[in-house]
């Protein structure tokens, strides 16, 4: 018996490859010039990597995966899990909340239909994350329009929901007529999906973001810190969602080392409540660590290995994080030792 995937970092050089194997769920690559890649399993995520390595992650299937292309959505399952991704263009730069709204619907839709209705991580690219439009932060309108899909589609949503990451990258309207435009400007989603629901684990250390009040956002955030799932008796997954320097619903530390170190007692933290959940101890697998300034890994990678050791694989991406004075976010996968 094994895991219904696994997820690893590979040479993003060599990372073609991967596409001519079917047990193959997913190949997600970063610092991508955007190129039409008509496979459904790659998936581009226009962030630079810190460190001069040239990093992919795959996504590695113990079975021949089954992948398509439906609404716009790209998928590939096999019979346990399933990957979808999706990308959209942006008509107008104040109308991301009906834009994400659609996103979802067709994101839930799909899954559905493949037989996999239950949403185990989803992970967010918005463009120009923190600008303000129309009087409202671009993050609090992709969150209005997040919400509005998971009220509509989750039942008892406040314990349903995936963990998820919502990451910003700089981008610039470009004509939208032109074929060769499209997706290269628009929201970009990607999602771990499954046939059974796994379970919403909260952070003692953290309000519930979907409780924060409301100067978050009228409608804010929605996700959970983290999905523990259990894969029959072949061990545990913990998804862990975007983790940072927040204490109750407060930002704290004004310096990056100062937030690295609170965002490792809340991983700390959370570990520690699934891995009871679980009966089990649950061991980071694999983090990727978002950092706003452009800065040098090393400093940060010594701390992290620090607090979980050297074995596990970590990689750095430049990137906006949703709130303007966090400077560090890190998510990952954790796993029972049976995994
Ligand atoms: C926080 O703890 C930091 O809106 O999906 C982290 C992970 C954050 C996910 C999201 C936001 C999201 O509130 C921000």
């Amino acid at each position: 018996m094994v895991l219904p995937f696994t997820v690893a970092y590979c040479d993003a050089n060599s990372a073609d490859e991967h596409l001519a194997d079917d047990h193959r769920l997913a190949l997600i690559r970063f610092q991508e010039p955007v190129r039409v890649d008509p496979d459904p399993r790659s998936c581009p995520v226009p962030l630079p990597e810190l460190g001069g390595a040239a990093t992919a992650e795959v996504w590695l299937s113990p079975r021949p995966v089954q992948a398509g292309m439906v609404s716009g959505v790209g998928y590939a399952g096999n019979g346990d899990v399933l990957f979808l991704q999706l990308r959209s263009n942006e008509y107008a730069p104040d109308a991301l909340q009906p834009l994400t709204a659609i996103a979802y619907r067709r994101l839930f839709a799909v899954a559905r239909a493949q037989g996999y209705p239950h949403f185990l991580r989803i992970w967010n690219y918005v463009p120009n994350l923190n600008q303000e439009c129309g009087g409202l932060e671009r993050y609090l309108a992709f969150c209005a329009g997040r919400r509005q899909v998971l009220d509509a589609v989750l039942a008892d949503v406040e314990t349903r929901l995936p963990a998820a990451s919502a990451i910003g990258f700089p981008a610039s309207f470009v004509p939208l007529a032109k074929e060769e435009n499209v997706g290269k400007n628009g929201l970009r989603l990607y999602a771990l999906a499954a046939r059974e629901s796994g379970e919403q684990i909260e952070n003692p250390r953290q309000v519930s973001a979907f409780h924060y009040p409301p100067e978050y956002g009228r409608r804010g955030p929605s996700f959970s810190r983290a999905v523990l799932k259990r894969w029959g008796n072949d061990g545990h997954h913990l998804y862990i969602s975007g983790t940072a320097s927040v204490v109750g619903h407060i930002s704290r530390h004004d310096d990056l080392m100062a937030q690295l170190d609170e965002t490792l007692v809340n991983l700390e933290a959370l570990l520690t409540v699934a891995s009871r959940r679980a009966a089990t101890p649950l061991q980071p697998a694999l983090l990727r660590v978002y950092v706003r300034p452009a800065s040098d890994p090393a400093p940060l990678r010594r701390r992290i290995v620090q607090a979980f050791g050297s074995a596990v694989p970590m990689l750095f991406l430049q990137a906006d994080i949703c709130r303007r004075e966090l400077l560090i976010e890190i998510e990952g996968l954790a796993v029972s030792p049976a995994g």
